[in-house]
């Protein structure tokens, strides 16, 4: 079946997101180190950990559909991204995990992924890829005592396209679509 007919549409626009998950022994790890934040942290749902590389916003069905069949088209490679820093972005109240994108096949991605969207018609992404896991939210500053974070390797082998819903229970991020992502 093509990857473009497993599109889940959820039947009205929707805020969306393109982005990858992380294993679930990486889920776990990081779960532990959740487990032992402050009381004032708001930690991550261990199954809404992702890292982000396309914020797409609200969007409709045709836009998004587009996108992924140029992204179903493409050639999508197969990336790592090391992530062994603990970062707290005041502005936004959050902690992360955070690396830099050193692999050239990530960059590649994100050019495709960039391309593709700017196709479809989505605007400019507001700032370069910053490859991170947001941890916690509510978070004003590094937490102390200082937290032992896992380093982690990356290494998804599939692209996903998130919905990101608010719900009175929280975010929720079903996937509506997914791609594989191909070693060179
Ligand atoms: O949790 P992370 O950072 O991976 O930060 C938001 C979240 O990613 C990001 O989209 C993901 C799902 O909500 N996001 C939300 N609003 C955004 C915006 N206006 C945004 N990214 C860029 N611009």
């Amino acid at each position: 079946m093509p990857a473009e007919a497993q599109f889940r549409w959820p039947g009205a626009d929707c805020r969306l997101f393109v982005g990858v998950g992380v294993n679930p022994a990486q889920q776990q790890q990081i779960a532990a180190v959740l487990a032992t934040l402050p009381a004032a942290l708001k930690p991550v749902p261990q199954q809404n950990l992702h890292l982000t590389l396309r914020f797409l916003g609200q969007s409709s069905e045709t836009p998004a559909r587009q996108l992924w069949t140029q992204l179903a088209a493409a050639a999508l490679p197969a990336f790592t991204v090391r992530l062994d820093e603990l970062l707290c972005w005041p502005g936004a109240k959050v902690l992360c995990l955070a690396g830099s994108v050193t692999d050239p096949a990530l960059q590649q991605l994100d050019k495709v992924i960039n391309q593709a969207a700017a196709l479809a018609g989505y605007p400019p992404p507001h700032h370069q890829l910053y490859p991170h896991i947001t941890l916690a939210r509510h978070a004003g500053q590094l937490p102390e005592p200082p937290l032992t974070v896992p380093v982690l390797s990356v290494e998804p082998t599939q692209l996903h396209l998130y919905q990101s819903v608010s719900t009175p229970a929280g975010v929720r991020y079903p996937i509506l679509a997914s791609l594989p992502l191909l070693p060179a």
